[in-house]
């Protein structure tokens, strides 16, 4: 096993790993820019280094810089996260030519996997169903409208090189073709470099369901079951849980087969996910792969009580999978609000400040995977992303009650967070009852802003002025006694009680 590890990244996910490799004794380095010389991965690992100003273009997408400071420091590998270089093939080659390990797959399978039209043909050739498309790009207006007409209209556009609906365009008829593949076709090229796109067939309010995968270096690749990822805002994913409520144990064992058989094909190792579209007939084609740790993985962890980091590390150093297919328990389920800097009553727009008070929430199935503290920069320079709530239940509901017990409870403020979003779904009937798709939040939140019972509110302002203004006199009397300002946070604390019924 390794002795010191570069974790190439930063936030929550950095925090993360860092955790895995405190309790395997391996030695953590990080890296910071300047706008993080004080966040918590920088404080949580045993070394840091700086590599300069705040845009990732100049700190942590500099392959070089991460590179030099993985070799100054003795470490034997780096674990690149999410995001960033984590998906590039480039830097994964990189790594390994310096004899460095990269703790992710083989460069070549990120290679195949990160070109969509690629890895649709590799998919397909497994026997995996793939959603029906063209095999090569297309070449002009007419080869797309023969396509189209063959397939039956609305189709979609997408980037080969693309992923996260970048350069996808809906057509739902032949007028509208010509404008969709030119502006696909922008897109494209503007965004990755590659202007090359194609038609698939356009599935009408699927749902967005990932398996994720652990392979070895000795062929071994194991499942570790579904997520349920519908719940999406501009295909940035905003709720995920497990399991499905709409996979049954026998389509369990389908489309787990079909990850592995993906997996295979595409020469996968470590961990991985295999993202399908399941269709209302719960027909299941493949849809894309992510070929990194994913921000939604504790989903999976919390369920299967498998630490897919620890897995990484031990599959990155020449370990064989220490389990089988088998031996995989899955337990209750999970659920996860992933907590973003942005103000959900201004159209989600990013938020930025000090965290001037924070608290999170505890008990019975809760874990937070934060980035977080009093006192910290949330800045503008890098994903909104600033923490991941969790809840586990032995059953749904309970996940779900105990989510909105969470978000109660989880309290910062400084910024605007995605929190009230989150207990609106968790109250929404369509959510309570499972019945989602990836239109959710389009159909439920449309153009309706979040809805705030402003009777309510204002008795509770009304109340938290004059119990505060009362309790601050009283405070300060005994504040100027004791000669010393208590944080915040405690005054903070106070009125935080006051929240509840009968304060
Ligand atoms: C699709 C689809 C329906 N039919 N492909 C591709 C990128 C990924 N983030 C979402 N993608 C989709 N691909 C076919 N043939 C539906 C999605 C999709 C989606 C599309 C539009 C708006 C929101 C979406 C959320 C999840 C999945």
């Amino acid at each position: 096993m390794f002795k010191k590890i570069l974790i190439a990244n930063r936030g929550e996910i950095a925090v993360r790993v860092i955790r895995a490799c405190k309790e395997m004794e391996i030695k953590t380095v990080t890296v910071f820019s300047e706008i993080d010389r004080k966040s918590l991965h920088v404080r949580l690992s045993d070394e840091a280094y700086f590599i300069g100003p705040p845009p990732s273009n100049q700190s942590y997408l500099v392959m070089e810089k991460l590179i030099n400071v993985a070799e100054k420091s003795n470490a034997e590998a780096i674990h690149p996260g999410y995001g960033f270089l984590a998906e590039n093939p480039q830097f994964a080659k990189l790594v390994e030519e310096k004899g460095l390990v990269f703790i992710g797959p083989p460069a070549k399978a990120i290679e195949l996997l990160g070109d969509k039209m690629r890895a649709r043909k590799t998919i397909s050739e497994s026997g995996v169903p793939i959603v029906p498309g063209m095999e090569n790009m297309i070449a002009s207006e007419n080869d797309a409208i023969s396509f189209a007409k063959e397939v039956g209209f609305p189709v979609l556009i997408k980037a080969a090189a693309g992923g996260g609906g970048k350069g996808m365009r809906i057509v739902e008829s032949e007028k509208q073709m010509k404008e969709a593949i030119r502006g696909a076709s922008f897109e494209a090229k503007s965004s990755f470099g590659d202007e090359r796109i194609y038609i698939e067939k356009y599935l009408e309010k699927p749902r967005h369901i990932e398996f994720q995968i652990l392979a070895d270096k000795f062929g071994n690749i194991i499942h570790l079951g579904e997520r349920e990822c519908s719940i999406q805002r501009r295909h940035q994913k905003v709720i995920e849980e497990s399991p499905s409520t709409v996979v049954d144990e026998d389509m369990r064992k389908r489309m787990g087969d079909a990850a592995i058989m993906a997996a295979k094909a595409s020469g996968y190792v470590s961990a991985g996910t295999m993202e399908f579209l399941v269709d209302k007939d719960k027909n299941f084609y493949f849809l894309e792969s992510n070929t990194r740790l994913q921000v939604e993985h504790p989903v999976t962890e919390l369920v299967t009580g498998i630490d897919i980091v620890k897995e990484q590390l031990k599959i990155a150093s020449g370990e064989k999978l220490s389990f089988k297919q088998e031996d995989v328990r899955w337990s209750g389920a999970s659920i996860e609000c992933r907590i973003y800097a942005e103000d959900p009553y201004n159209n989600f727009l990013p938020s930025a400040g000090i965290v001037s008070s924070y608290l999170e929430p505890s008990g019975p199935g809760i874990r937070v995977d934060s980035g977080l503290y009093e006192g910290c920069e949330v800045s503008l320079y890098y994903d909104p992303i600033i923490s991941k709530l969790l809840t586990w239940g032995s059953t749904r509901n309970e996940a779900i009650c105990r989510m909105k017990r969470a978000l109660q409870e989880y309290h910062i403020s400084g910024i605007a967070t995605t929190i009230p979003f989150h207990l609106q779904v968790m109250d929404n009937k369509k959510f309570i009852k499972g019945d989602i798709s990836t239109h959710f939040i389009q159909e439920e939140f449309g153009k309706k802003e979040i809805t705030v019972d402003h009777d309510e509110l204002y008795k509770v302002i009304a109340l938290l002025c004059a119990l505060t203004d009362f309790k601050e006199k009283k405070k300060i009397k005994t504040l100027k006694e004791k000669k010393f300002r208590e944080s915040p946070w405690k005054i903070e604390g106070r009125r935080m009680g006051l929240r509840r019924f009968g304060f």
